[in-house]
């Protein structure tokens, strides 16, 4: 029943219009497990590699080649093995690539691969993925990280910082604080509107207006929070992702809305004080990937108070995690299935975070499709956070509204404990 026939892959095309892998693995009985993989945009430098094609197509970004190593190499690797032994498999991939960072068969084809056996398998036991992934541990509905206002690589305005957030967390069901993302949502609309601002929306379905500072921006979202009637720093608090890796160089963080350049110093102060004007609870890469001497002055200047989320300096490796916790730097790591490329080992980097007191937030990327896989990972992991993008376009909300057909299943089993939010 259980036994993998084969895996077969195809090129599909994501949220931003670029070519991607969809995985389907095909069972003895039929059954079939089918999965996507996202892409980044600011991706770090120490993410696994997706193997594109760089021909002509698609502006190079085609990945034919990764639908041929799954429908070939992989295929005839996995082809009689039992898919509800994830572990092996993804072990079987990761030695058949044989490479530190994936790059031989391509982190992409890798992880389509090992994401379609979790479904393969969840589906011929017949029950939810949530259930298999957590085996029926999980039960905790994430806070959701909206991203509201988007910036950096994401959109073509000025503003530096990648995603300004809203984090609705306080209320008893995550369908209540989405509802909350939502109404907050529709009142900055209406807030740009008024301001002759522009409401068109960036990769991750945030507004992207031209806006003259980072203070300008988290105060219009204050007011969205204010008009809506909820309490910013009460029930709903801010959230920043800086992506500072982006726009650092030579030691040098140049922020073209701030019109300034910044040291590493200069930065966490500014940093600091926006924590001290604004509810903001948690800041992602607020320095860049190789800055780790400036990630701990951030972390002990700020850490009690504030979350501090690595990302591109983490990138979901536990190697890296491990240097991180050892050093104290950061206090919670952003989990990118595709920045490692196994569901394994993805699930290995949020336990070692747990096991050291940091949080975990599951997250999407900036290219996605339909697939709502991370909403599964997010209850199964109870990682309690996850951060999907905004509350527009069908490729963000496709993982806010499986987490709330995931509320209805647990129903009373259900628990939207915001207990790992220490920082507020
Ligand atoms: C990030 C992500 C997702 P990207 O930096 O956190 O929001 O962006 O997928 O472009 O790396
Ligand atoms: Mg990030």
């Amino acid at each position: 029943m259980s036994i993998i026939h084969k895996v077969h892959a195809r090129e599909i095309i994501d949220s931003r219009g670029n070519p991607t892998l969809e995985v389907d693995m095909i069972l003895v009985d039929s059954t079939i497990g089918r999965a996507s993989v996202p892409s980044g945009a600011s991706t770090g430098a120490y993410e696994v590699i997706e193997k594109r094609d760089n021909d002509n197509r698609f502006n190079g970004k085609g990945v034919k080649k990764a639908v041929n190593i799954v429908n070939n190499l992989i295929s005839d690797k996995l082809k009689g093995l039992n898919c509800l032994d994830q572990e092996n498999i993804d072990n079987i991939l990761i030695e058949l690539d044989g490479t530190e960072n994936k790059s031989n068969l391509g982190g992409n084809s890798i992880l389509g691969a090992s994401l379609a056996c979790s479904r393969a398998a969840s589906n011929c036991l017949n029950i939810p993925l949530f259930e298999y992934i957590g085996k029926n541990n999980g039960k905790i509905l994430p806070i959701p990280f909206m991203n509201i206002i988007n910036g950096g690589a994401h959109a073509n305005n000025k503003l530096d910082f990648q995603e300004l957030m809203i984090v609705p967390f306080g209320f008893n069901s995550f369908s209540d604080s989405l509802r909350c993302g939502s109404e907050i949502f529709q009142a900055l609309k209406v807030i740009f509107t008024n301001k002759n601002l522009s409401t068109a929306v960036g990769d991750e379905g945030g507004f992207a207006p031209d806006l003259s500072s980072h203070s300008e921006a988290i105060n219009y979202i204050i007011m969205a929070i204010e008009k809506a009637g909820y309490i910013p720093g009460e029930n709903v608090s801010i959230a920043l992702d800086v992506a500072s890796t982006e726009f650092y160089k030579n030691g040098t963080y140049t922020l073209d809305g701030e019109r300034k350049e910044f040291t590493s110093e200069d930065l966490i102060e500014f940093l600091s004080d926006l924590t001290d004007k604004y509810p903001i609870i948690s800041i992602e890469d607020g320095l860049a990937e190789d800055d780790w001497a400036g990630w701990k002055k951030l972390t002990s200047k700020i850490g009690d108070k504030v979350q501090l989320v690595g990302d591109d300096l983490f990138v979901t490796n536990t190697k890296r995690l491990e240097l991180g916790i050892k050093d104290n730097i950061a206090n919670s790591i952003l989990i990118k299935l595709n920045q490692i490329g196994t569901l394994t080992e993805t699930i290995k980097a949020i336990n070692m975070a747990t096991a050291a007191s940091y949080t975990s937030m599951i997250s999407h990327r900036s290219g996605e499709t339909e697939d709502n896989f991370i909403a599964d990972l997010a209850v199964a992991t109870n990682s309690g956070q996850i951060k999907a993008g905004s509350l527009s376009r069908s490729d963000r909300l496709s993982k806010y509204n499986q987490l709330l057909r995931i509320e209805e299943l647990l129903a009373k089993d259900a628990s939207f404990n915001n207990s790992n939010l220490f920082y507020r």
